[in-house]
């Protein structure tokens, strides 16, 4: 085997050439793999001796796609239409190898060899899209021409990955191989070699596309109408969808060209900046400061649960989806019932909608052990606790379960506020105590802050990270203050959005700033939906709060119909004229002047105060990178990705000059950290 660079290799089985790109992890584009891709196919083209060549790849995976760590930098080395243009024209027929995923430029380059095969398990997409970009490889331009129009415009503006069995079904692949693959395809274009079969060229067969222009126009308007609440905000999808129908439209160079220009608008742009930036700062986020790197997360191979409510069910799912037995405790054989019956109601709705069998319902409902004992916790290797917000019941529990527990368990407590130092007090072993908070509903919502307690053990955190990641979760470190990262700067936009609801800012204007801002609820929508009563005593309610007196009221929010709106059985909202005479009375009550307020100043009152909170949970080491930060917001708060979160967004779109003026116009001092900049 002859190393073209360090990361390809040209080797020759008799007169079939094998070019294999080796560059861990993912074989991405980066400059060298395409150098030497360039170098193996000009050697290919040289040598007469070579009847045709196959590209593989070592690893884990084809080519996962470009380098995204070089977008945004000076270009180096062979440039990919030149790679792609070297296998399309090459003189002699090329086969690409596939296995594990060839995504974005991977199946782009793939798309200019003249035949495909893969292995069974191989999946093929163009998730640009996610990256707020499109395949600027000619993807939107071939792939269309081989899956159709119509599928080409799902997958590019969705990234879903087509499987080996439909990639064969629509000659995405030419054959899928069993056993050896490079041996499959080496063996694959000895045939095309021997039956003379044409230099197939992707972009010069227009049949399969599947309609013209005027025959497809209807197909894209409904499309765009059908997804205009999922694209909503979002710029790549539209670039996408008309590229595609450029290559319905036109001929192949014409189409590549308008692709070209929608892709540059989209990488120069801040969209992407921003969802690139969450690619990498969700992989950031499961790296553990200053943990020794032998640290070996310990076996989780049973959880126990205590409360079977809401959040204790939705928890409990989260591992029995992934095959891990759950007991789940309560203290009221009622509660326990209905906490059960609930998750499984929740996996017939998932059976019913057609995303796993029957059989997976009673398997996963099979994994769980029903109790009204605490003893029965004693084999479990974590317990999570998601009883009532209470320190005195938490110690309570966790008192007892110190006793209970085997030892080297894990006690977590899904808290959202209070001090997981005090909770671990009560133990001990407070070195295998730490916060899990998960997200409501906790089996859907990606987020989970894993609480690091000032003496929990470097090996149970990784534990909780590792569990987090095998349950589906993005789990992202926190340290123990009050509301964690996400409360905490939560916290700061409702004492704003309260403020300017009673200096004159209508509740409705609050949260439709923040909706268009790409939230997709504002935070009097959430109260109501949450419910205006959580944590309120009618008993020992002194009208001393807006809340207080709306609830007096008999306002409840969308269980009762009405809150800060009124719902209609639909649950289509408008104002509430009684919210909003409660609102006024107070404000004149408290003597406070009612002015207009503005929509710029409805946002940033909102959001700088969060960014400054977000700066002082980074001084203070509560959060590991400014990165964690946005995908907490990102994943469990519903901050629009295109805009990468709140500190991203402060630091690249903003600017925080502009955030420190602000604050101090507010009267907020701001953090140093705001000041100095993050890394
Ligand atoms: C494109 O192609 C545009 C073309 C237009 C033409 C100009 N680049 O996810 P994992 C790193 S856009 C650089 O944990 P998995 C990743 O950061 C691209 N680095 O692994 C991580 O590094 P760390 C279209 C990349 O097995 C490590 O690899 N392609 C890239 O769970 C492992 O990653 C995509 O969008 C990359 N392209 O999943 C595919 N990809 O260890 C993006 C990964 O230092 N990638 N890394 O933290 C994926 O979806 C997944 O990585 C995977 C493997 C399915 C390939």
């Amino acid at each position: 085997m002859a190393a073209i660079n360090q990361v390809v290799d040209l080797s020759k089985d008799g007169e079939i050439a094998v070019v294999t790109v080796n560059s861990p992890p993912v074989n991405a584009l980066s400059a060298d793999v395409r150098d030497g891709l360039a170098g193996a196919f000009a050697a290919i083209a040289a040598d007469s001796a070579v009847k045709a060549a196959v590209l593989a790849c070592a690893g884990r995976t084809f080519i996962a796609g470009a380098d995204i760590s070089e977008f945004g930098k000076p270009p180096r080395g062979a440039s990919l239409p030149a790679v792609q243009d070297a296998m399309e024209s090459a003189p002699v027929p090329v086969i690409a190898a596939i296995h594990g995923t060839a995504l974005g430029g991977g199946l782009e380059v793939a798309l200019c060899a003249h035949y495909r095969v893969s292995d069974a398990k191989a999946k093929f997409g163009l998730p640009e899209v996610k990256l707020g970009l499109l395949p600027g490889a000619g993807g939107t331009q071939r792939l269309p021409r081989i899956v159709g129009a119509k599928k080409a415009t799902e997958m590019v503006t969705s990234g879903a990955q087509m499987g080996a069995k439909d990639a064969l079904a629509t000659g995405l692949v030419d054959e899928v191989v069993d056993g050896d693959l490079t041996a499959g395809a080496i063996a694959f274009a000895r045939r095309v070699v021997a039956e003379g079969r044409p230099l197939k060229k992707v972009r010069d067969d227009a049949s399969k596309l599947g309609g013209d222009a005027a025959s497809l126009a209807p197909f894209f308007a409904e499309f765009r109408a059908k997804n205009a609440k999922a694209f909503k905000g979002f710029e790549a999808p539209e670039a996408n969808i008309k590229c595609i129908e450029a290559a319905v439209a036109l001929p192949f160079d014409e189409g590549l060209k308008v692709e070209r220009t929608e892709f540059m608008k989209l990488m120069t742009g801040l969209q992407s900046a921003a969802q690139r930036h969450v690619f990498f700062a969700e992989r950031a986020a499961a790296k553990i400061d200053g943990l020794p790197a032998d640290v070996q997360p310990l076996p989780v191979k049973k959880v126990g649960v205590i409360g079977a409510g809401t959040m204790g069910g939705g928890i409990s799912m989260n591992f029995l989806s992934v095959g891990i037995p759950v007991t789940i405790v309560e203290m009221k054989e009622e509660a326990l019932t209905r906490g059960v019956g609930i998750i499984r109601k929740n996996y017939q709705n998932s059976a019913d909608k057609g995303r796993f069998p029957q059989s997976e319902v009673e398997a996963r409902m099979g994994r769980l052990t029903p109790s009204l004992n605490l003893e029965d916790l004693a084999d479990c290797d974590l317990i999570i606790e998601a009883v009532f917000e209470n320190m005195a019941i938490k110690k309570d529990i966790f008192g007892k379960l110190d006793k209970i527990a085997k030892p080297g368990a894990i006690l977590a407590s899904n808290t959202s506020y209070l001090d997981v130092d005090e909770i671990a007090s009560a133990t001990n072993r407070p070195e295998y105590v730490l916060g899990m908070h998960y997200f409501s509903p906790a089996n859907v919502m990606r987020l989970l802050e894993v609480v690091r307690g000032a003496k929990t053990d470097p090996q149970v955190l990784a534990t909780a990270m590792a569990i987090g990641k095998a349950t589906g979760k993005i789990a992202v470190v926190a340290g123990v203050c009050h509301g964690f990262i996400g409360n905490r700067m939560l916290a700061r936009r409702q004492q704003q959005a309260n403020l300017l609801m009673l200096e004159g800012a209508a509740p409705a204007d609050i949260d439709r700033v923040l909706t268009d801002f790409g939230f997709p609820m504002g935070p009097f929508q959430m109260s109501d939906l949450a419910g205006l009563d959580i944590g309120w005593n009618a008993e020992t309610s002194k009208g001393e709060t807006v809340r207080d007196r709306l609830c007096e009221a008999g306002l409840r929010g969308q269980k009762n119909g009405k809150g800060f709106y009124v719902y209609d059985e639909q649950r289509n909202r408008t104002p509430n004229p009684e919210a909003l005479a409660i609102i006024d009375a107070y404000a004149a009550e408290k003597g406070i002047n009612r002015r207009t307020i503005d929509d710029q100043e409805i946002l940033e009152r909102c959001l700088f105060p969060m960014v400054n909170e977000g700066a002082r949970i980074l001084a203070e080491g509560k959060a590991q990178r400014a990165s964690d930060i946005d995908i907490v917001w990102i994943n469990g708060y519903g901050w629009p990705v295109y805009r990468g979160g709140p500190m991203f967004w402060a630091e690249k779109d903003v600017g925080r000059d502009r955030i420190i003026a602000v604050l101090e116009q507010m009267g907020e001092e701001e953090s140093p950290v705001l000041k100095d900049g993050w890394k």
